[in-house]
């Protein structure tokens, strides 16, 4: 089994952090030609990072599904989906609010870094955004231990990509993002110190050093 990956991205950590955690003997490589590529597409029609390529050729995309995946494929391995309905639900809800209202308004300003290519109207709206995503995290966010409860979830895996990048978001458009946000601020603390989210925030923080000084995505 093979996870087309590059440490760059915050989409593809999601199914590396799950891969850490579970312990699972899975290839990670990069996607041939980089994302995007025609070499690429050939495996992954959607052309994005992450990808799974099981041995007999299944393909599936998209983050989530990935981690889901995983789940349904090795349930015994330290599980990740909590234990209750009601913590399932939890789970799912805090993994939705963190890709569709902090990770994709978040994505989008990654391309208004640059102070000279930027519309500061945009800016702000996507920033408006960012900040009621994180409202929603604070307010469902569990008040210790992981996101959903005691222990490490899948909610976890989600919600921790988008946590790496929001000091760099913070710095570039000059907002305290997590300032407000005490619950959020102590998880965000707490979640930096699973061996998995550690381990793939020092991949993250390597590959975002090379892109800042040379440019290369890796
Ligand atoms: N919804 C997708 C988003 C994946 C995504 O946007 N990946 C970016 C890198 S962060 C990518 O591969 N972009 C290349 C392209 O769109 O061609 C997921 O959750 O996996």
């Amino acid at each position: 089994m093979k996870l087309y990956s590059v440490n760059l991205s915050p989409y593809a950590a999601r199914p590396r952090i799950a891969i850490y955690a579970k312990g699972l003997d899975v290839q990670i490589a990069p996607p041939p030609g980089g994302p995007g590529s025609d070499d690429y597409r050939a495996i992954n029609p959607m052309g994005k990072v992450p990808c799974l390529v099981r041995d007999d050729g299944l393909c599936i995309p998209e983050s989530d599904t990935i981690v889901e995946y995983f789940e349904d494929a090795f349930p015994d391995a330290a599980p990740l989906r909590p234990a209750s309905a009601e913590d399932k639900a939890k789970a799912r809800v805090l993994a939705r609010l963190a890709d569709l209202y902090v990770m994709a308004p978040m994505s989008k300003l990654f391309g208004q870094l640059n102070p000279a290519q930027r519309d500061q109207a945009v800016v702000d709206a996507l920033l408006e955004e960012v900040e009621k995503g994180l409202d929603g995290l604070n307010v469902f966010l569990s008040d210790d231990g992981y996101a959903a409860g005691a222990g490490f979830s899948t909610a976890d895996v989600q919600i921790a990509p988008p946590l790496f990048y929001l000091p760099l978001v913070a710095m570039a458009f000059g907002r305290d993002l997590l300032g407000d946000r005490p619950r959020l601020k102590a998880y965000a603390e707490r979640l930096k110190q699973h061996p998995a989210v550690a381990r793939a925030y020092g991949e993250m923080g390597e590959a975002l050093n090379r892109y800042q000084t040379t440019g290369e995505v890796v």
